[in-house]
This record gives structure tokens, sequence and C-alpha cells, in this order.
């Protein structure tokens, strides 16, 4: 019996069909769970875009630059498991590598297709647009092996497998990876297999899971302050059900670190806090550093996440991640963090005696004073945190902005940022993508000015879309973060002042979107009560030299590591210390 399945011929004794190679490409990325590419037209992959739009089976969000198509593509995976982005030869694909780059070093699974110059150009060494008009084409693959986990150049013969290949690699490692589609290959017929795509995590070696979950459960029972330090690949590899189960049972606190905001759900009652070294609350800190059996998941020291290096953990501190362990000498392969995790919670006893150690942070002094006094970074926060509810979707970009990482969130939330990566203007494109991902839930996104001057435009593209996220602008007049580290009073640390509220109007003159633009604690008040029924920009001024001390602290810090002891940072005013 032969199916008729659109063009393409089903023959189960064979258990494939045929199907162009575009098709067959787009399927899968279809079957692998994604429902949205982003990025730009151009004219190599155009026959693509014709493709998807001819099938249906995938939305394409056009975006205004290939570098914001790939921060889209980024946020989008960080809530979907795997994410996007169509882009063209070269001029797109160096357009959206810095995004790229930033996805590997968050561990973000993105799929970057590049529509390439013909196979029939490279085999005759044709002189094409878009690459270096020397007879070279495999630079930007070169380039894109520095960023990507796996990488092809599909052809009719290897389109199969490396579809596969990469699309699975993605997903296993939890990583970017990039293909070039000829553009003359797009159309060809070739022979694919009927069944779907199937995504699963590997089973773990029985014996190695034995062993593995035997030990930790061991020195879990017998320890007197266990804690866990989970950290995002916790929430890459979808662990944070595990987590909290295996904390309720052993009665262990939790505490992330600040990649990994809110990957815990932070009213789960064994949650402890955000740990950063010397900048965690005293409580958390404690824990963590002198518990006598620390379980880490994918913990990866970098300067934001250890305080400056000022955190040290436990020296037989348990390390977990995707796909190995470690406990004392012995390393375990071929064990999947999930198992893991389950094989340990299943092993220890349920603990009664140790109470829980969650405590709320120290409440902070009301800073909100009277309603007609000028906004401080401050009563910022504090009226924010009041607006926050349940499921939000929070991004916060660079600069003073990160000081959302503060915020307590109430349950089903989740925290996008780029705190390793940390290129700004990644806020703005990323919620392009979350609000494509989920569009049901409210999206708030957090940006200072010189960060939002980077990819401003892509708001037009969530206005497009009839998004209806919650846009907070910080206007301080420039980069203040930077000024923390370097230039107090330098202009280069100036920014031009737009009129951020009137971009709406400007970007979709037909739109229904909410501008304020907000002085007071008064002023913000009422912008805050506005519905979500439609987009709304809220442009905070504030003070140049106001930043919460969190932020001054990290900056004044920053430069030591980065300028050392002969370094500018010494010279009197150079830079915003704390207030004394
Ligand atoms: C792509 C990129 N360019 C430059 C930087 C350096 N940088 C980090 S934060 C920052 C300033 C952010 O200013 P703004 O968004 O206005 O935040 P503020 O601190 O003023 O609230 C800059 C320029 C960066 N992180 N990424
Ligand atoms: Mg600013």
């Amino acid at each position: 019996m032969t199916v008729t399945a659109g063009r393409s011929t089903v023959s189960p004794a064979r258990e494939s069909v045929t199907m162009t190679v575009g098709q067959f490409l787009l399927r899968r990325i279809r079957e692998a769970g994604v429902s949205h590419a982003f990025g730009v037209p151009g004219d190599y992959n155009l026959e693509l875009l014709q493709q998807l739009e001819d099938a249906g089976r995938l939305e394409w969000i056009g975006t205004c630059n290939e570098l914001d198509a790939s921060y889209a593509a980024d946020g989008y995976a960080r809530l979907n498991g795997l994410g996007a982005l169509i882009v063209t030869n070269g001029v797109g694909a160096l357009s959206a590598i810095n995004g790229v780059a930033g996805s590997y070093a968050e561990h973000v699974p993105v799929i970057c297709v590049c529509g390439s110059i013909p196979l029939r150009s490279m085999e005759r060494g044709l002189g094409m647009h878009h690459t270096m008009a020397d007879g070279t084409w495999d630079r930007f693959l070169g380039a894109y092996a520095q960023v990507t986990a796996a990488q092809a150049r599909l052809t009719p013969d290897n389109a199969v497998t490396e579809i596969d290949r990469l699309i699975t690699t993605a997903w296993h490692d939890k990583l970017p990876v990039y293909m070039e589609l000829p553009s003359d290959i797009a159309y060809l017929d070739i022979e694919v297999p009927a069944a779907p795509l199937v995504l699963a995590e590997p089973p773990s070696d029985p014996e190695r899971l034995r062993s593995c979950t035997t030990a930790i459960a061991s020195l879990l029972s017998a320890a007197r302050s266990p804690a866990i330090l989970v950290d995002l690949d916790a929430g890459r590899f979808g662990a944070a059900g595990e987590i909290m189960a295996l904390a309720r049972k052993a009665q262990v606190p939790v505490a992330v670190a600040p990649t990994a905001k809110a990957v815990v759900d932070e009213t789960f009652p064994h949650y402890l806090g955000l740990y950063n070294g010397k900048a965690s609350q005293p409580h958390v800190r404690e824990a963590i550093e002198t518990s006598d059996c620390l379980l880490s998941v994918g913990y990866r020291p970098v300067d934001l996440t250890t305080g400056d290096f000022t955190g040290s953990l436990p020296a037989g501190t348990i390390h977990l991640r995707g796909h190995s362990v470690d406990v004392g000498e012995d390393n375990y392969q071929a064990v999947t963090l999930t198992e893991v995790l389950r094989g340990v919670t299943d092993a220890v006893p349920q603990a009664t005696s140790r109470a829980t150690r969650q405590s709320a942070p120290p409440a902070a002094a009301d800073a909100r004073g009277d309603g007609s006094a000028k906004l401080t970074q401050a009563a910022y926060w504090q009226a924010i945190q009041s607006y926050i509810r349940a499921g939000d979707v929070l991004v916060a970009d660079g600069g003073t902005s990160y000081a959302s990482g503060g915020l307590r969130l109430p349950t089903g939330c989740t925290f996008v940022s780029q705190l390793i990566w940390g290129s700004i203007g990644y806020g703005v494109g990323s919620l392009l993508g979350t609000l494509a991902s989920a569009p049901d839930r409210r999206h708030l996104l957090f940006v200072g000015d010189g960060s939002f001057q980077l990819t401003a435009q892509e708001v037009s593209t969530i206005l497009r879309h009839d998004y209806k996220p919650v846009i907070f602008l910080i206007n301080n007049g420039g980069y203040l973060i930077e000024r923390c580290y370097l230039g107090k009073t330098s202009r280069f640390n100036d920014v031009a002042n737009w009129a951020y509220a009137d971009l709406p109007k400007v970007f979709r003159p037909d739109t229904t979107a909410r501008s304020f633009v907000v002085r007071t604690v008064a002023d913000l008040d009422k912008a805050l009560s506005a519905p979500n029924d439609t987009l709304i920009f809220i442009e905070s001024i504030m003070d140049p030299f106001d930043a919460p001390t969190t932020v001054i602290e990290s900056g004044n810090n920053g430069a030591d590591i980065d300028y050392g002891p002969r370094g500018p940072q010494h010279r009197d005013n150079m830079l915003l210390r704390p207030p004394t």
C-alpha cells in the first residue's frame, strides 16, 4: 500500500518518504517542538521561506535584524526547550553570531539555519555576493564552529543524517547548532524517514546509575547540614521538579545561583535564596559554604555568580551535570540528571527532623516616601515588587535592571536574563521570543536606556504581532552600571536622550499601546494601575547616579578585577561609589 502525504509518497515497507530537503528540514524543526522561526529574508534563504510559508508548519516572525532574531530564538528556547532562526549567508549569519554565542555561553539550544550560496557556485568557484569574493565558502561555517556545538553544510546526500544529528545535538547538549542550506538544494527530492524525530534523554547505564545514586544517598543521609545549589542547567535539563522532590523528602534547603533565578519556585518552603558568594544573604552563604554535604547541579562559577570569587564551595561538593556526576574521587558517566535525582530521592529516607530553613529576606525600608517625590531606584523596585504576580515572565536586560534579580517572585514565574554573556539589548529581542513562546502569560521587560538603544526596533515586531508586554525602561541618561566601573562623569557613558515612550506610536501608528513617562512615585503608581489589555510602555526618569547598592558594589569590584592595582579606578572620583 502506498500512502500519499501531500506531494510525498509513503512506502511503509521502507518506512521512508520522498520529500524536498527544505520541507524535511522544516518538518524536523516542527517535530522537535519548535513552532516559530525568527529571522530576516535574503536571496539565499527565500526559497526555504517560501517552503515555510507554503507548508504552514512553522510561523515566521520576521525581525528587524538578525541579532534580534538570535536573541528572540534564545528567549523562545528558554521557555520552549528549543528555538530556531533563519538567516542569510555571511551578512545575516555574522549579525546573528553574537546572540548565538550567548546561547552557547548560557546553554540555550537554538538551531541557526543559514541559507547559503548555491552548491553550484561552490563547485565552480564562482565569486558570489555576501562572500569575500575570493572563491572561499567555508569562513562562516568556521566562525560558527567557535560558538556552536555542531555545524554542517547540508547536501542532498547528507541532509537526512545531518539535520537529525544537529537538531538532536542541540536538544541533548542544550547548546546552539549551525547549518548551512545551499540555496539550490532546498527543492530537491530526497528519501527521508517517515517516522517523526523523537527527542528523548538516553537511559542511564543501569550500573552507573545505581552506584551513583547509592553513593549520593548515603552521603546525604549521613549529613547533618546538607544543601543543594542549583545553576541554570537544572532548568535547561528540566530537573527543577526532581530537585524539589528530593529537597522535600530529605528536607534539604535549596539555593540558586543568580543565573538560575526562579528555576526553583521561590515560594517553595525549602528555597533559601540566591547564592552569590559574599553578596549572598548571610544565612544562604552559611548554608552553602558550611554544608557537610553539598549537592550542586550544573554549577559554573563565574564572577557574577560567586560574588566576584568570594565564594567557595565545600571541598566534598557533589557535582551533578546533565549527563555526568562527580562524587569525591568517582566520576560517573552515562547517567542523566533527572534519573540521578529520582534515584537519590527514592533511596533517601523521608526526613522528619530537619526544619525548613527558609527565612524571609530582611524587609526593605519603605522607600516610597511622599508620592510627589522624585522617583528613586529604591522606590522603583519596591513598586515593581508589588506589581509582580504569579506566572509572570520577567526578562531582565543589563545595567541597573539587573536589580530585578533581587525581586521576590511569586509562584510560577520565569526569569530570563543573560548574566554570563551579558550582551546589552538582549532583553528586547529575547522578549519577542518569550512572547511568541508563551503568549498567554504576562511578560515584563526591565531595560535601561543604553541597552534599549541597541535593539529598540524590535518593539515594532512586538507591536506588529499584537503582543501585550509591559516594558519598564529606566531613563537615567546613560550607562549607569558602567559609571560604577569607570567614568563616573565621563562623556563616553552618556547616551542621546530619546522620546522613548513615543516609540510605540512611531513603530505602529495605529497602536493602542499605553505609554507613560514617570517622574514620581505617584506617576509610577498610576502607570502600574493600567490594565494589561495592550502593550504598556513605562519610561521612568531617574537620576544618572542613582544605582542600587548591589550594582554599585559589583561594578566597583569589577573595576578592581578588570583593571588591576594600577588601573585608573584608583584616581579620585573616577567611579560611582556607594553612598557613605
Ligand atoms: C553588546 C554590549 N556592548 C557593551 C556592553 C557593555 N555594557 C554593559 S552594561 C552597559 C550599560 C547599560 O546601560 P543602561 O542599559 O542604560 O543601564 P543602566 O545601568 O544605566 O540602568 C554597557 C554599555 C555590553 N554588556 N554589551
Ligand atoms: Mg541607563
